[in-house]
């Protein structure tokens, strides 16, 4: 099977590319990837003299044209993928979320190829931290932000040309995510490499804001399961139960560095901010018969910190401009 990757080079591509080439040794890979900030060709180190890295951008049509007509099955990830950004500046979320989305569509379209969509559980917007319900495929789309905006977007593209043009397509829409990879702006990885330069974790207003974290492995065993076994036109989502405040994170993190549980800084919030997002994860576990292997976040949380400390050549050169972006919106 030929399959292409778009964003294969970012944080959960990568792993997905490293997970496939593991685990499914028949399978022809090839990544597509402008190589963006957020993109880092040594991420693909471990499977370079077999993964074909594309350096090329999804809004370029004759050029997904070209490698989706040499491909069985298109997995997208590619996307502007930090919401601090998109506040910032939301034109590349609207250039590369919707119209790279629309480009992969007429090509998918044109030569009948497989596609899987990767979406977030942000494009339901968010919901009070004693709401009992859950996101689930039936909650209406309310998305807060530039970025999770244009995820919806992507998202109702892709609905549409599977129904009106019979495209053949799923999608997931998955919680926050964290493991090794993963750009040092998102939140887990900045605090981590803030705690090994000692330097004190950011917290955003008071720390309240819930995620529901899932370890990057168990959102790409979930895509492997739609891909094989999910119904055509449907919309899972992926989230594995982990849902804790930021305020509980860090302190897990400080914890993990042997230093009190108080020592961190709160820093001016973010506009917009969504207070809790929860995923109801039960139609993929029910359907496919999916279940996530990290159900521990403390060990997860603990391995990632250690991989962050055994990689520092793949972050370091990215901490000072970043921090200085944040410094600069009071972040
Ligand atoms: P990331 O920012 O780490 O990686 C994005 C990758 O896409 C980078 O390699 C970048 O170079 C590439 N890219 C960006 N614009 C491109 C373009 N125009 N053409 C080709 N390549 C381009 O993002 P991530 O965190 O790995 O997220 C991947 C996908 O998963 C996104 O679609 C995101 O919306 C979705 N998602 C992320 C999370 C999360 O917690 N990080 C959760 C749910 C869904
Ligand atoms: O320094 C920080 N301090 C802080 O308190 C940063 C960078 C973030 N935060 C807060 C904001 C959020 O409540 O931590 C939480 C997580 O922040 P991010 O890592 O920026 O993630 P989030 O905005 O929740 O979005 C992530 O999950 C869904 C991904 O970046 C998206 O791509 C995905 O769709």
């Amino acid at each position: 099977m030929r399959l292409l990757v778009t964003g294969g080079a970012g944080f959960i591509g990568s792993n997905f590319v490293l997970l496939t080439a593991r685990e499914r040794p028949d399978v022809q890979i090839t990544v597509l990837d402008a190589l963006t900030y957020a993109g880092d060709r040594s991420s693909l180190a471990p499977v370079a003299g077999s993964v074909e890295l594309v350096e090329g951008d999804i809004t370029d049509a004759a050029l997904v044209d070209r490698l989706v007509g040499e491909s069985d099955l298109v997995v997208h990830f590619a996307a502007e993928s930090h919401n601090d950004n998109s506040l910032r500046d939301p034109s590349p979320f609207v250039q590369t979320n919707l119209i790279g989305t629309f480009t992969l569509l007429e090509a998918v379209r044109k030569h009948e190829v497989r596609f899987h969509h990767i979406s977030t559980d942000e494009v339901y917007g968010d919901l009070e931290l004693d709401d009992p319900a859950k996101f689930t495929a039936d909650t209406p789309y309310n998305p807060s932000s530039p970025y999770s905006s244009t995820k919806a977007g992507s998202d109702l593209l892709v609905r549409a040309w599977a129904r009106s043009f019979g495209v053949q397509a799923t999608i997931s829409n998955c919680s926050n995510n964290y493991g090794p990879y993963q750009h040092i702006e998102k939140f887990i990885p900045r605090q981590i490499t803030n705690l090994i330069d000692g330097v004190r974790p950011r917290l955003y207003g008071a720390g309240e804001n819930v995620r529901d974290w899932i370890h990057v492995d168990d959102h790409n065993s979930g895509v492997w399961a739609i891909i094989d076994r999910g119904r055509i036109g449907e919309t899972y989502l992926i989230g594995a139960d982990g849902e804790k405040n930021n305020l509980e994170v860090v302190q897990a993190l400080l914890t993990a560095f042997g230093r009190p549980e108080d020592d961190f800084d709160h820093v001016t919030d973010r506009a917009g901010h969504d207070l809790r997002y929860a995923i109801d994860a039960s139609k993929l576990r029910d359907e496919l018969g999916w279940e996530p292997r990290y159900t521990d976040f403390a060990a997860g949380l603990e391995a990632t910190v250690d991989w962050y400390r055994a990689n520092e050549a793949w972050w370091r050169p990215a901490k000072a401009a970043t921090e200085a972006k944040y410094s600069a919106a009071g972040h």
